[in-house]
């Protein structure tokens, strides 16, 4: 796997909770088409046995792209398939253990929502991180959104290291708010996945940014 995902500015999620399961390949290639420069498997409440599946089946469509494929949540799932990552919350244990149930380097995310915890993420070791959400969003129900003022900071701070990507509630409508406020890169999961045509839904994200 090439670095070249440093360089995305879309983050793809393939979210079980809009993507059918049916058709997982194609909503994979259609975020790939978009311009998504790295790819996360999201399944909540979905059985390990079916994330394998899906993960099983989604990494070599990524291989393929030269587009890293990540596993949200599962360490052990991750390292079954040899993707090319996991995706950690705040609850999921620190990130040097995962990283050293891979044997050769990967990258390690972690979700953060607070400029302290997007400095820890970084103190920590993290290869990228989420920061949000944004907006309160239905993707992620329960959470506060922690609003755009602190993004600038965050960005000059943790994203001059490495990629910070804004997620939550972010919409082609107002992505130029997102945009306006420091946002360099960002996660989109509903409005992209719930898009009449992924691909092109993603290249207009991405021609805003
Ligand atoms: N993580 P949508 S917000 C998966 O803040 C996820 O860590 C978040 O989905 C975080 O684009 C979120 O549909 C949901 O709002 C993003």
């Amino acid at each position: 796997m090439s670095n070249n995902w440093l360089e995305a500015t879309l983050y793809g999620i393939v979210d079980l909770g809009y993507a059918p399961e049916d058709r997982l390949p194609e909503v994979t290639r259609a975020l790939i088409a978009g311009g998504a420069g790295i790819i996360q498997l999201r399944a909540k409440d979905r059985t390990k046995d079916e994330i394998l599946a899906w993960a099983k089946e989604l990494l070599p469509i990524c291989r393929e792209a030269d587009v890293p494929f990540i596993v949200n949540d599962f360490i052990d799932i991750a390292v079954a398939v040899d993707a090319d990552g996991v995706h950690l919350g705040q609850d999921d244990g620190p990130l040097s253990a995962a990283r050293e149930q891979f044997n050769e380097p990967k990258i390690v995310g972690r979700s953060t929502h607070s400029p302290e915890q997007a400095q820890a993420a970084l103190a920590e070791g993290a290869d990228y991180i989420g920061f949000g959400p944004l907006f309160p969003t239905p993707t992620k129900k329960g959470r506060p959104g922690i609003g755009l003022e602190n993004i600038v900071g965050v960005q000059e701070t943790v994203g001059s290291k490495i990629p910070v990507f804004c997620i939550g509630g972010i919409r082609r409508d107002n992505l130029p708010e997102v945009k306006a406020a420091g946002a360099q890169r960002v996660v989109v999961v509903s409005d992209l996945l719930l898009a009449e045509d992924i691909a092109t839904a993603g290249q207009a994200i991405i021609s805003h940014l």
